[in-house]
């Protein structure tokens, strides 16, 4: 089995970074389970588990661990083992903060062109969720786009996607349905040749069922978890990084409960621009949108051109980024007086 490495994003910037370290083949990262990586290479895929270069960047910053959809490079041992000798800088990273108390944050999936914040018509959309992972891949530097998934089960799509347009100012608002096929043919150019469609959302929005849609088979086990030995043990089946044929790729992130946002408030404006340009026009450069005078964020909630929900949304989604920027500040502080010995860092599970 051969894999055309050019399909999946390979290009003359990636062969670059890579001519500077001779000797070793490049490949692209379905998934990783336990340390072990699944690599999409020319040759078809291969299992590597980490070198130790990958393991030494670990221990200082977990983010520097590999994950679905970054290019690395392979070394092959005389005796058969293959280990990942590198991870090529990322050009995009969908990056949550992890539950612990170190903020650096866990990889999602690394060089995304696009990513789509995948929710369901049916139950009710979440509006704040939306808003929130659209400021995660606002802040990973890909393209955002929101998928209003399994339309077949509502009366009028067209008016939930017109409802959504307000949380997403400049992102396309994609009505789906896997199960019919409508809609698709809005996606496909996110996965043409080379580009890598990301799919992010809560366990249950249809993101697997799209991804065999788009491959056009089932590459991907929707809903149920298999039990898949006798140990009584649960084991995942997915793919995260799927090949589309005659396109590029789809990346499938595992169900996201919980996704805490860095200290990234450059993705929190772009996601909120209503309201950034608003703000614009307040009277103080430091207006704190509560009770300045000249506020022109306030006047627009009293005149009922921003909506309390999405004011209150934007406001939750800002202290939570202020509060990591303070919990950041701390550990560096800490870190400059040599009191963090960076100790009992865990990796965190998805
Ligand atoms: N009616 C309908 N159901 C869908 C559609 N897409 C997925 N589903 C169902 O929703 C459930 C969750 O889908 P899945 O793809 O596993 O979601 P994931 O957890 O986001 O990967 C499954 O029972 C699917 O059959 C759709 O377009 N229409
Ligand atoms: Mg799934
Ligand atoms: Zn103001």
């Amino acid at each position: 089995m051969t894999i055309d490495l050019t399909a999946l994003g390979w290009d003359a910037e990636w062969a670059a970074l890579a001519r500077a370290r001779p000797g070793r083949r490049p490949g692209r990262v379905a998934r990783v389970d336990r340390g072990v990586c699944t690599v999409l290479g020319a040759d078809g895929p291969i299992r590597a588990t980490l070198g130790p270069a990958v393991l030494a960047d670990a221990a200082r910053d977990l983010t520097g661990l590999p994950c679905a959809g970054d290019w690395v490079l392979l070394r092959a041992w005389p005796d058969g083992p293959v280990t990942v000798e590198s991870v090529l800088p990322r050009r995009t990273a969908l990056v949550r903060r992890t539950a612990g108390k170190d903020a650096s944050g866990q990889v999602l999936a690394a060089n995304l062109d696009a990513a789509a914040v995948v929710e369901p018509v049916h139950p009710e959309p979440d509006v704040a969720r939306i808003e929130r992972l659209l400021s995660l891949v606002h802040f990973s530097g890909a393209t955002p786009l929101v998928v209003l998934a399994k339309v077949d089960l509502a009366a009028d799509p067209a008016a939930i996607a017109r409802q959504l347009a307000g949380a997403a100012p400049g992102v396309p608002v994609l009505p789906v349905s896997a199960e019919r096929g409508d809609g698709l043919d809005a996606l496909r150019p996110y996965v043409a040749p080379g580009r890598t469609l990301g799919l992010l959302g809560p366990s249950g929005a249809g993101k697997s069922s799209l991804v065999n849609a788009l491959a056009g088979a089932v590459v991907m086990p929707t809903q149920a978890i298999r039990r898949v030995d006798g140990k009584g043990r649960h084991t995942t089946t997915w793919r995260a990084l799927v090949p589309v044929p005659g396109g590029g790729a789809v990346l499938d992130t595992p169900g996201v409960r919980a996704v805490g946002l860095l200290d990234g408030a450059a993705g929190l404006d772009r996601a909120f621009t209503d309201i950034t340009e608003l703000a614009a026009g307040c009277r103080y450069g430091d207006c704190a949108h509560d009770a300045e005078p000249g506020c022109a964020v306030r006047d627009a909630l009293a005149a009922g051109e921003l909506t309390v929900r999405r004011y209150d949304s934007w406001r939750r989604l800002q202290r939570e980024v202020a509060s990591e920027s303070r919990r950041r500040e701390a550990r560096l502080a800490a870190e400059r007086r040599g009191g963090w010995r960076g100790g009992c860092r865990r990796t965190a599970r998805s």
